[in-house]
């Protein structure tokens, strides 16, 4: 197979340095003396965004021409971070950026580091749908993400003594270069008023419309082969004021549409854990379900569709729940504006729609109450009833849609999904045992796996240099795209000179953390000790608490033997907790207040330190992935759908300490066990130890190790004689520890041991890391983008030199 070649030229430095002082001039009105870093900045992405309009449109004109399928990824949420050197790397334009920059007196990693981190998702969910925009484009499939265009990204995250407090994030407060707004592009949505039965007919009168605009960013792959689009939607008025009011002098009244249609895509939700139950939630879900439905059933039809085919030319995935109201607003559509028969409307609709299910916990699994869903969606409330009918019919009535006065979006989404998916094995196989095992024995096959990916261009290629270079002088570079070959560094692991470059590259990048964490934070951290990396949302299932609990024991351990040949450590710890999450704020303020104490003990200093730095994202991932030489995954068995994280750190040569959990499973069968250290119950064992009576106490009691820390935390040593500070938290852990953090806190501190064990032999703990490293190729995304098209879509790539 030929290898696909580069689609676009690449210019000399001087023609981009010379393009980058043109837009400086011409888009940003300023001369190079006057230049600010954003000027800079916005000039350079401008000059790049210039080489990928070209890739965009033979993209779409390919796709117009096959006339064959176009995914459809519907999305609440896309973690996309920043760009700049994202399309460089991918039109391998980087160097030549680099160097113009330089050329032009400018810092590189300044002018890159000025773009805002779009922060357009929560975590997980959200960076994994980034990473599927990613390789739709490299594996050159057509497809489009659809999502909500927020004025304000995720929170961001400060400490006020040791607490979080959260202020409005502001990424659109300046021009987001990367998007082209098309205001033609624009439809109604309607809310509320009621349904009415008129000549045989149901008609919906509603009570408040506003309209969906589309942004459109392209989203360029690997070597600017492919690029497809990421269109967000902005709700704006119908009108846009009502002059009446303002000539009255009522400009607030005068500006009231504005400002209601406006709410809408104005935040995005901080909360990935729990059923938040908000109207304005349930509209944003529509809001951007509808508009994407209706962009796609225009453009099929422009092209002289027959709507009984669609399912021909339209795949469309939700990505959890959130788009659930995709079933009966498609069937609506069908039905109300295309003359379609109900039971054809919901073959047809079915047909088209596939759902991935990311989570198992209770609380984040979406329910409407029904009297709120039928005020604000009055339409699909009656559609929703004909679903249910219609599943009755084949099915029986085990499993309801409505249920409780609530109206349940994930047997929804299951009903009217031609395939479920679950994003790990493990997963998988809970999702048919548990929440939907009665649905399974229903309508058995409809559930299958796609265990999650990552993106390599981001995730090793772009954040890791001093790694891409070896792998580069080692097997070439073709990897970047075909992430199995990284199995042809492992006959290099028994190979010194091997082994100390993979040491070198670590080194280089433990080395630039620990400069920018004196920069940023002035803390000091010796490269020398352990990086010990646990980053993801604050959740109690994700166990940071356990995490803190072994520092401290860890803590006295060295205090009570401080010559004990200790193996230097920092504890990383980085992420946000949902502003309503009061234990996960709870945990914040531990880790905190114990980092405050313990960092400044002289005895313990040179083996422990403990570091959080705040607001935690992509961009901070980026740095601290590459640097760490520990990766904590450490969910409670079963609770971890997946993680993503996970395979971030092993791709760049961290080991995992960790349970078997989500896709931890399927990374420790890969690497294999004696490169993975296990701990910890399984997710069966987790079941049957939470039905015995005072596990926990039980457990606490057996460990005096356990017992001495919580005794520390309620004392107040770590709170400055406050002990009421974590009193419910601890508290928390004897009386209902639902997470088994005590039940597993041995196995814990005494896994963390032997890595201690492992890491004081360097060339062993190397040879481990490059592993790690040659064997998780399988976890890239286009692996899992391959599995959806083929097993879910039936899509196909349009590039001639590969297929999906
Ligand atoms: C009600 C709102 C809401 C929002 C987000 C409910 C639930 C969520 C999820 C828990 C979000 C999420 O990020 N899930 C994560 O998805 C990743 C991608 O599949 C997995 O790797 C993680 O294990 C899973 O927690």
């Amino acid at each position: 197979i030929a290898m696909p070649t580069p689609s676009i030229s690449a210019p000399s430095v001087d023609d981009f340095s010379a393009a980058i002082l043109r837009h400086l001039k011409l888009s940003l009105g300023k001369d190079p003396d006057h230049a600010s870093l954003y000027d800079w900045r916005m000039s350079l992405a401008l000059s790049l965004r210039d080489y990928v309009v070209d890739p965009w449109f033979d993209s779409t004109r390919k796709t117009y021409e096959a006339r064959g399928k176009r995914v459809y990824y519907l999305s609440m949420e896309f973690l996309i971070g920043r760009l700049i050197e994202d399309v460089a790397v991918n039109l391998g334009l980087e160097e030549i950026a680099e160097d113009a920059i330089t050329a032009l007196g400018q810092h590189y990693g300044d002018v890159v580091a000025n773009e805002p981190d779009a922060a357009l998702g929560n975590g997980g969910l959200g960076r994994l749908a980034a990473c599927f925009m990613d390789s739709l484009s490299t594996l050159g499939i057509p497809a489009y993400g659809y999502g909500i265009r927020y004025e304000h990204g995720l929170f961001e995250q400060h400490f006020e003594d040791g607490a979080q407090i959260e202020t409005a994030e502001t990424w659109l407060s300046q021009a987001h270069v990367w998007e082209f707004e098309r205001p033609e592009v624009a439809y109604p949505i309607h809310f509320g008023g009621h349904v009415a039965d008129e000549n045989g007919k149901t008609v919906w009168h509603a009570g408040e419309t506003v309209m969906a605009s589309a942004y459109d960013t392209p989203v360029v792959g690997w070597q600017g082969r492919w690029a497809n689009t990421l269109r967000l939607w902005a709700a704006k008025p119908t009108t846009n004021f009502d002059l009446e009011s303002f000539n009255r002098g009522d400009y607030i009244a005068a500006s009231a549409p504005e400002a209601l249609a406006r709410t809408i895509s104005r935040v995005l939700y901080p909360d990935d854990t729990t059923d938040v139950g908000k109207e304005l939630r349930l509209k944003q879900e529509y809001f951007f379900t509808s508009a994407s439905l209706q962009d796609l059933l225009r453009r099929f039809l422009s092209e002289g569709g027959a709507l009984k085919d669609l399912s021909d030319h339209v795949a469309i995935q939700l990505n959890d729940t959130h788009p659930a109201i995709a079933g009966p607003e498609l069937v609506r559509l069908l039905i109300d504006e295309h003359q379609f028969e109900v039971s054809q409307a919901i073959t047809t609709a079915r047909a088209c729609l596939a759902y991935t299910n990311h989570t198992l916990l209770p609380e984040a699994l979406e329910r409407w109450p029904e009297d709120l869903f039928a005020r604000v969606l009055p339409r699909h409330h009656r559609i929703i009833q004909l679903i249910e009918a219609a599943h009755f019919a084949t099915a029986g009535d085990t499993v309801r849609i409505f249920e409780h006065g609530e109206v349940k979006m994930g047997e929804l989404a299951f009903v009217m999904a031609h395939h479920v998916n679950g994003v790990s094995a493990l997963h998988s196989e809970l999702v048919k045992e548990t929440v939907f095992s009665d649905l399974n024995a229903a309508y058995p096959g409809r559930i299958i796996n796609q265990t999650n990916g990552i993106t390599p261009r981001r995730w090793l290629y772009s954040c890791n240099r001093p790694l891409r270079t070896l792998i580069n002088d080692t097997i070439g570079t073709a990897w970047p795209d075909n992430l199995d070959q990284l199995s042809g560094l492992t006959p290099h692991v028994d190979d010194s000179a091997f082994l100390e470059r993979f040491q070198a590259a670590k080194d280089t990048n433990k080395v630039q953390l620990a400069n920018w964490l004196k920069a940023r934070n002035g803390v000091s951290i010796d490269p020398a000790a352990m990086f010990d990396v646990q980053i993801k949302r604050i959740h109690e299932y994700k166990r940071q608490l356990m995490n803190l609990l072994e520092t401290v024991a860890l803590w006295n351990d060295i205090r009570a033997k401080p010559n004990g040949g200790w193996t230097p450590r920092v504890k990383l710890f980085g992420g946000k907790a949902a502003p309503g999450y009061v234990v996960a704020k709870e945990i914040i303020h531990l880790i905190n207040d114990a980092a405050r104490v313990i960092n400044a003990d002289p005895v313990t200093r040179e083996f422990l330190q403990i570091v959080y730095p705040e607001n935690y994202n992509v961009s901070m991932a980026e740095m601290l992935i590459p640097a760490a030489d520990l990766s904590e995954q450490i969910s409670t068995a079963g609770k971890e759908a997946s993680g993503t994280g996970n395979m971030k750190f092993a791709l760049n040569g961290a080991p995992t300490i960790g349970t078997l959990d989500g896709a931890n499973v399927e990374i420790r069968d890969c690497v294999g066990a004696e490169n993975f250290f296990l701990f910890g119950l399984t997710a069966a064992e987790v079941t049957a130890r939470r039905a015995e009576p005072d596990y926990a106490r039980t457990a606490i009691a057996a460990s005096p190790r356990l017992s001495e820390v919580l005794d520390q935390v309620k004392s107040g040593l770590f709170s400055g004689g406050d002990t009421d500070r974590y009193v419910n938290l601890v508290n928390g852990l004897y009386d209902h520890d639902y997470f088994l953090v005590t039940c597993d806190f041995d196995a814990y501190f005494a896994a963390q041991r032997q890595v201690d064990t492992a890491f004081a032999d360097s060339r062993h703990w190397t040879r481990m890391a490059a592993l790690n490293t040659a064997r998780v190729g399988w976890f890239s995304s286009d692996r899992t983008i391959s599995g959806y098209a083929k097993d879910i879509w039936q899509a196909h790539s349009l590039l001639e030199q590969r297929d999906a």
